[in-house]
């Protein structure tokens, strides 16, 4: 595929797409944000039979996404806001329900909408230089990519209603302590790295990571009763799979499992 802003390596079961608008530290722009709703669709009908799993990341060594692009931004009237934030919305959505696990790798400036993008992924691998923060609020604005829903589910809700009334950047080491970014890389090896945990992922069954995606997302949002239903739903819809037939047979034949995704 031929992308303006975009890079997508697909080789491999492990793809790869780079925000690449360097010049402006990869800022979100409307073409960036249609691009990348582009791609993800193209990544959604490659499961499983291509993709088993995709990282996120920034072009450069400076930055992973510094924001939604305030230069275009600015320029919107609140009816072409409301769009622009609903579109954003809905690529971010498209990205946590994507049947592979998605890694950001978070290489450098993760500010508002960056942030929010990377929040949006199953979890955060962050390089030793990464700086993470939701600044709207200097800007006269909220965020308006799901920050304001999404990073109180991950670092919890006083903890992130500090850093969106301040503002501030936080580097690596204190993402790692809030339990935002899973774990921090040299920069040179963080690709590599998340990579690696994603490889590991696609040699499980890709029904059953798909399934466990889904459910935890769907019960996160449900009490404890309803949360168990979905799980036990899920669980028993894996019992119709040619993979759960081989998993346990490989398992009881002592040999490694040959999954193919059906
Ligand atoms: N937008 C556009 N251009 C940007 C940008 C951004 N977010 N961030 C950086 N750039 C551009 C700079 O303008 C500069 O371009 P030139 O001037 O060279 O043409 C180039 O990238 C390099 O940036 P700097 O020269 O500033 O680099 P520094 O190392 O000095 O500083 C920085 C790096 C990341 C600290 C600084 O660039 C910065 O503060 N950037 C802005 C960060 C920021 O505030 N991000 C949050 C954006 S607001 C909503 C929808 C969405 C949102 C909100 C509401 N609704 C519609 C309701 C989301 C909002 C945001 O994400």
């Amino acid at each position: 595929m031929n992308f303006q802003f975009l890079k997508l390596e697909t080789e491999g079961r492990v793809w790869t797409l780079t925000l690449n608008r360097p010049d402006a530290l990869n800022a979100l722009n409307a073409a960036l944000l249609n691009e990348l709703g582009e791609a993800l669709t193209f990544v959604e009908k490659s499961f499983p039979k291509q993709c088993l799993g995709l990282v996120i990341t920034g072009q450069g060594e400076k930055s992973f996404v510094a924001g939604a692009d305030i230069k275009e931004m600015r320029g919107l009237n609140p009816i072409e806001a409301e769009t622009f934030a609903r579109r954003g919305q809905s690529v971010f959505r498209q990205i946590e329900k994507l049947p592979v696990p998605v890694i950001a790798a978070v290489n450098g400036f993760a500010l508002g909408g960056g942030l929010e993008l990377a929040l949006a992924c199953d979890f955060i691998y962050a390089s030793d230089n990464a700086r993470m923060g939701l600044p709207e609020v200097s800007l006269g604005l909220i965020p308006g990519f799901g920050g304001t829903v999404r990073l109180a589910r991950t670092i919890g809700l006083n903890q992130a209603r500090e850093l969106i009334f301040t503002g501030d950047m936080i580097k690596a080491d204190q993402a790692l302590a809030l339990g935002l970014a899973n774990k921090v890389l040299p920069q040179a090896e963080l690709v590599a790295a998340a990579k690696k945990t994603l490889e590991t992922i696609a040699t499980r069954g890709p029904l059953a990571v798909q399934s466990s995606k889904k459910a935890a997302l769907e019960a996160y949002d449900q009490d404890v009763d309803l949360g168990l239903k979905t799980e036990s739903n899920a669980f028993a819809n894996l019992f119709t799979t040619r993979d759960m037939n081989e998993g346990t047979a490989a398992f009881v034949e002592k040999r490694k499992a040959a999954f193919t995704g059906e």
